[in-house]
C-alpha cells in the first residue's frame, strides 16, 4: 500500500499535477491509493478511530458503517455549481457562470493552504470498464477519506486505473478539498467542511475543483462533475451522450434480450425501476440491472448505441427502500455498505422512514440525538444514501463490466405528474422524441395560487448539462443524420391520479407490464393507435396477466382531455423562450404540431379498443 508516487506511475502529466497542487494547498501528507480490499479497510479503520464512521453490527451488516454528516452538509448545492466557459452563453440559462480567469482567482485564494494538517488523497480511477472505448480516466486529489473510501465503491479505482493510464494518458483532473485545513495541532470534527461551498466545472480543459463539501455529488466527483457536466461537454465535442439515465435489461422467455437507458428527474424511483423484479404472471421474464443512474453511449460499428455504466457502485436514495419498493436493494445493502445520515438502532442497525415494519420505540436520529416514534422530526435525512458495489446486487447484468457496452433499443423519459400524461406513449420519430424528452418535468406545487405547474427537467439533465441545453438540444437532434440505427424513444407517467387523487397505476413491479410493450414495439411485434401526443397501446395492447387492472382504470391513466393537452403545449412556451437566440428551430415546429393537433382533437382523446 501507498508507494512513493514514482513507483506508482510513469505519468510526468499526472506527477507535475500532484506537485502543482501540494505546493498550492500544503498537505501534511500525501498518499496514492492503490485500490485494494486491504487499503479501503485500514481507511474505513482509521475513520472508526477518528470517529467519522461507526460500525454496524456485523452480525445484522457484515462489513457496514454509518456516517453522520454535517448538518449543512447533505445534499448537492446547485446553487453553488458553476460552469466556467469564456462565453457566458455557451454555458446557457441552465448553469450558474463566473468567467474562469476570475473563477481561478477565487479558488486560488480558498485552496492556498486548505489541506493544512490532512493527508492528501491520489485517486486514480476509471469512468467505466477499464480499457474500454467508452471509458475514461480521471484522478481525484481530495483530502477526505471518506471520499477515497466511497471512490473506491463508486469507481474502478486505484492501480488498475493508472495502469490503464499509462505513461501518456490523458485524465480528468478532479480537486477536491472539505475546505477545513487543521492549523497547529488543531483537533479534527466528525465530519469536518465549509460553510463556503464551490463546485466548478472548467470547460476548456475539463478540470474540476470542489471547495468546502464532502457529500456526494459535491465530493465523489466522478460521479455528477465528471460523468455528467463534464462528459456531456466531451459528448458534445466527440459526437457521443451522456446522460442521467439508468440502464436495464429485460430479457423474455423466449431468450430475447431487449436494453433500455431511462431518464427520470429526481424522487421517479430511478433506482427502483433499474432493479424491478417482475410481478406474478411475469414467470421466464428476467429483468437485470447495467446501471441506476448515468450512461455513457456511443455509436458502435454496428451503427447502433452502445451503453456503459461508468460508475461501479450506487449512491442511492435510502428513505423509502423496502421490500415493497426495491427487494433487489434490500438484499444489495445488507452487506459491505456505507449508509450516510441514516438513524441507527439500539442493536446497531440502521433504519429509515419508508423501511417495512414500524419504526422502533428508540433510535438515535441522523444528527446523533435520541429519537422516539412521535418526534417531529424525520429519524433519517430525507438524502440519506447508501454507498455499495455494483456487484452486491442480485440482479446485476451479465454485461456490466462489458468494455464495448450494451446495445440501447429504447430510450425512456419519464416525469411525476398526476395529470394529463399517459402511462406511456411513442414517438413518431427521432426528431419528435427529442421533444417529448426536452419538455418532461415533474409537477411542482406554485406556493402562489397552488396549482400545479410542471418544473421542468429536460432529459433529467437540467442540473448537469455542462453546457447550454439550447445547443445539447440540437446535439441530440444531430444523432438523426449520423447513419445509425437509433433506439426508439417513448415517454412514461406511473404518478396519473384520479379524483380522490389517489394513484391509478400501481407502479414498482408492475412497470414490468409497460416495459413490455416497449419491447413489443421496439421488436415490431405490435401496431400502435397515433394520438395526439404519439404512438399508444390500446387496453388489449398490454399483459394483464395477475393484475386486476379494469379498461376504465386504463382510460383513467391513458386519456387526454383536449384543453389540458393545448395548456401543456403552451406551456412549453416558457421553457422555449428562455432558451430564444439558441433554440432548434425543430423543436418549435414540434410544439406547433402538438398545438395544432390539438385543436383538431376531440374533447376527450380515448384509444378505442
Ligand atoms: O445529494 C447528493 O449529493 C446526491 S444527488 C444524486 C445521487 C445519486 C444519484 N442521483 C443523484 C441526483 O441528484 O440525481
Ligand atoms: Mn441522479
Amino acid at each position: 500500500m501507498g508507494q512513493s508516487a514514482d513507483s506508482r506511475t510513469q505519468n510526468q502529466g499526472l506527477l507535475d499535477w500532484v506537485e502543482e497542487v501540494a505546493e498550492l494547498t500544503k498537505p501534511d501528507d500525501i498518499y496514492w491509493c492503490d485500490g485494494s480490499k486491504e487499503e479501503y479497510e485500514k481507511l474505513c479503520a482509521e475513520m472508526v478511530e477518528s470517529g467519522m464512521l461507526i460500525p454496524l453490527n456485523q452480525e445484522l451488516r457484515p462489513g457496514c458503517f454509518l456516517a453522520r454528516s454535517d448538518p449543512n452538509d447533505v445534499a448537492r448545492v446547485e446553487n453553488r455549481t458553476f460552469v466556467c466557459w469564456e462565453n457566458e452563453e455557451d454555458a446557457g440559462p441552465n448553469n450558474n457562470w463566473v468567467a474562469p480567469d476570475e473563477m481561478r482567482g477565487t479558488l486560488n485564494g480558498l485552496f492556498d493552504g486548505c489541506m493544512r494538517g490532512r493527508t492528501m488523497y491520489v485517486i486514480p480511477f476509471s469512468m467505466g470498464p477499464l480499457g474500454s472505448h467508452i471509458a475514461h480516466i480521471g484522478v481525484q486529489l481530495s483530502d477526505s477519506p471518506y471520499v477515497a473510501a466511497s471512490m473506491r465503491i463508486m469507481t474502478r479505482m486505484g492501480e488498475s486505473a493508472l495502469d490503464v493510464l499509462g505513461g501518456d494518458g490523458e485524465f480528468v483532473p478532479c480537486l477536491h478539498t472539505v475546505g477545513a485545513p487543521l492549523l497547529d495541532g488543531e483537533e479534527d470534527v466528525v465530519w469536518p467542511c465549509n460553510e463556503t461551498k464551490y463546485i466548478v466545472h472548467f470547460s476548456q480543459d475539463h478540470s474540476i475543483w470542489s471547495y468546502g463539501s464532502g457529500y456526494g455529488g459535491n465530493a465523489l466527483l466522478g460521479k455528477k462533475c465528471f460523468s455528467l457536466r463534464i462528459a456531456s461537454i466531451m459528448a458534445k465535442e466527440e459526437g457521443w451522450l451522456a446522460e442521467h439515465m439508468l440502464i436495464l435489461g429485460l430479457e423474455s422467455p423466449k431468450g430475447e434480450k431487449t436494453y433500455v437507458a431511462a431518464a427520470f428527474p429526481s424522487a421517479c424511483g430511478k433506482t427502483n425501476l433499474a432493479m424491478l423484479i417482475p410481478p406474478a404472471g411475469y414467470e421466464g421474464w428476467k429483468v437485470s440491472t447495467v446501471g441506476d443512474d448515468i450512461a455513457w453511449i456511443k455509436p458502435g460499428k454496428d451503427g447502433r448505441l452502445h451503453a456503459i455504466n461508468p460508475e461501479a457502485g450506487y449512491f442511492g436514495v435510502v428513505p423509502g427502500t423496502s421490500t415493497k419498493t426495491n427487494p433487489n436493494a434490500m438484499t444489495m445493502i445488507q452487506r459491505d455498505t456505507i449508509f450516510t445520515n441514516v438513524a441507527l438502532t439500539d442493536d446497531g442497525d440502521v433504519w429509515w422512514e419508508g423501511k417495512d415494519g414500524d419504526p422502533p420505540d428508540h433510535l438515535i436520529d441522523w444528527r446523533g440525538n435520541d429519537w422516539a416514534p412521535d418526534s417531529n422530526t424525520p429519524a433519517a435525512h430525507p438524502n440519506a444514501r447508501f454507498t455499495v458495489a455494483a456487484v452486491n446486487c442480485p440482479s446485476i447484468d451479465p454485461a456490466w463490466d462489458d468494455p464495448s457496452g450494451v446495445p440501447i433499443d429504447a430510450f425512456v423519459f419519464g416525469g411525476r405528474l398526476s395529470t394529463t400524461f399517459p402511462l406511456v406513449y411513442e414517438s413518431m420519430d427521432w426528431e419528435h422524441g427529442v421533444y417529448m424528452a426536452a419538455t418532461m418535468g415533474s409537477e411542482a406545487t406554485a406556493a402562489a395560487d397552488n396549482q400545479a405547474a410542471i418544473r421542468r427537467d429536460p432529459m433529467a439533465m437540467l442540473p448537469f448539462c455542462g453546457y447550454n441545453m439550447a445547443d445539447y438540444w440540437n446535439h441530440w437532434l444531430s444523432f438523426a443524420d449520423k447513419g445509425l440505427k437509433l433506439p426508439k424513444i417513448f415517454r412514461v407517467n406511473w404518478f396519473r391520479k384520479d379524483e380522490a387523487g389517489s394513484f391509478i397505476w400501481p407502479g414498482f413491479g408492475e412497470n414490468m407490464r409497460v416495459l413490455e410493450w416497449v419491447c413489443d414495439r421496439v421488436h415490431d411485434y405490435r401496431d400502435a393507435v397515433e394520438g395526439p401526443l404519439g404512438n399508444m397501446p390500446r387496453y388489449g395492447d398490454l399483459n394483464w396477466t395477475g393484475l386486476d387492472f379494469t379498461v376504465d382504470a386504463f382510460s383513467g391513466i391513458m386519456d387526454l382531455a383536449r384543453d389540458a393537452g393545448s395548456d401543456e403545449a403552451e406551456a412549453q412556451k416558457d421553457l422555449f423562450d428562455s432558451f430564444a437566440g439558441r433554440l432548434p428551430a425543430a423543436m418549435e415546429a414540434q410544439r406547433q404540431a402538438l398545438l395544432k393537433s390539438m385543436e383538431d382533437a376531440p374533447e376527450v382523446w380515448r384509444i378505442a379498443g
